[in-house]
């Protein structure tokens, strides 16, 4: 049978979260920094290492069938592909920022003026919806700096925590778009088994990613407390401690609510809280 093949970013902020992604799953790959492509040992799986810009066109043509990249870079080429899974990483927000000292207060002051951006596709489709009428200036790198070189009047850029936006004297003024990374893929794979099994280990590391296990003692006389603040978890496993009348209480707790939960718990009599990381939850 034809090996599947995944294109992930070959160097960049996606690339590490890609491949330990792809680890977690189970696969076993050489990762050299000098390899364009390379064979899982133990998965039916060929892994192409490319720029992310490529990576949606490649997909869409069926050079790979899935690929790992940013949403706004799937936007941005307009390529046709299949949503498969967010991944929860390179999460970031395509924003419209201004100098400090601007005087465009609001999207309408925006008429006229011109914009630099490495996203040209995207900025154009959001002037529209907007009803404005601005010059997209194209830049393909350190748009951050267009402004204070005179070249434009705003920028549209990602921004992560806003730190290049402060160090270039800018502010962020509109949200365009938010993004994370997204696995997708060619069409055609409906009945792909080879795909099939490789989703079913993402969404159980990203299950996993998601909760803690949590192990607690409790004396016997506040269980029922305990084991009510952790409803919504199947019957928790109650273990007897060797000293008589404690139990140790073993459970999965989502990591959304975890802070509240542990404070709530440890005012209920829970003591000796530990919390471990859990690899893959198979449901
Ligand atoms: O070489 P290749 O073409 O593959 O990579 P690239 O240089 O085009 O992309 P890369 O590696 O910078 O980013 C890959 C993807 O990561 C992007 O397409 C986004 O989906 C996502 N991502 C997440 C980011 C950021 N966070 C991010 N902060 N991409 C870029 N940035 C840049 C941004 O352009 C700006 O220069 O970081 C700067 C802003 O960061 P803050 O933290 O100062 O706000
Ligand atoms: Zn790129």
């Amino acid at each position: 049978m034809k090996n599947l093949k995944i294109a992930i970013q070959k160097s960049g902020r996606l690339n590490e979260k890609s491949v330990q992604l792809l680890k977690n799953c189970g696969l076993d790959f050489e990762n050299y920094k000098s390899s364009l492509i390379t064979t899982a040992s133990n998965f039916n799986l060929e892994i192409l290492f490319l720029r992310d810009d490529d990576i949606p066109g490649y997909v869409e043509q069926g050079i790979a069938d899935l690929g790992i990249v940013g949403e706004n870079v799937i936007d941005e080429t307009q390529a046709q592909v299949n949503y498969l899974q967010r991944l929860g990483f390179g999460k970031c927000s395509l924003k419209i920022a201004i100098p400090r000292d601007s005087s465009i207060r609001e999207l309408k002051d925006l008429n006229g003026k011109s914009i630099a951006t490495s996203y040209p596709v995207i900025l154009q489709s959001f002037l529209d919806e907007h009803d404005i009428n601005a010059d997209i200036q194209i830049i393909s790198g350190s748009v951050e700096i267009a402004p204070g070189l005179g070249l434009s009047d705003a920028i549209c850029d990602i921004v992560s925590t806003g730190g290049t936006l402060k160090s270039n004297g800018l502010k962020a003024f509109a949200d365009v778009r938010k993004s994370e990374a997204i696995l997708i893929g060619r069409d055609g794979l409906e009945d792909n088994q080879t795909v099939a099994e490789l989703l079913q280990r993402i969404q159980s590391v990203l299950r996993a990613k998601e909760t803690k296990y949590v192990v607690l003692n409790v004396e016997r006389v506040n269980l029922p407390k305990i084991t009510e603040l952790l409803h919504g978890v199947k019957s928790p496993t109650v273990v007897p401690l060797a000293e008589e009348g404690w139990v140790a209480v073993h459970t999965v707790i989502s990591e959304e609510d975890f802070w509240g939960k542990i404070n709530v718990l440890k005012s209920a009599g829970a003591q000796g809280i530990v919390v471990m990381p859990i690899e893959k939850i198979i449901l």
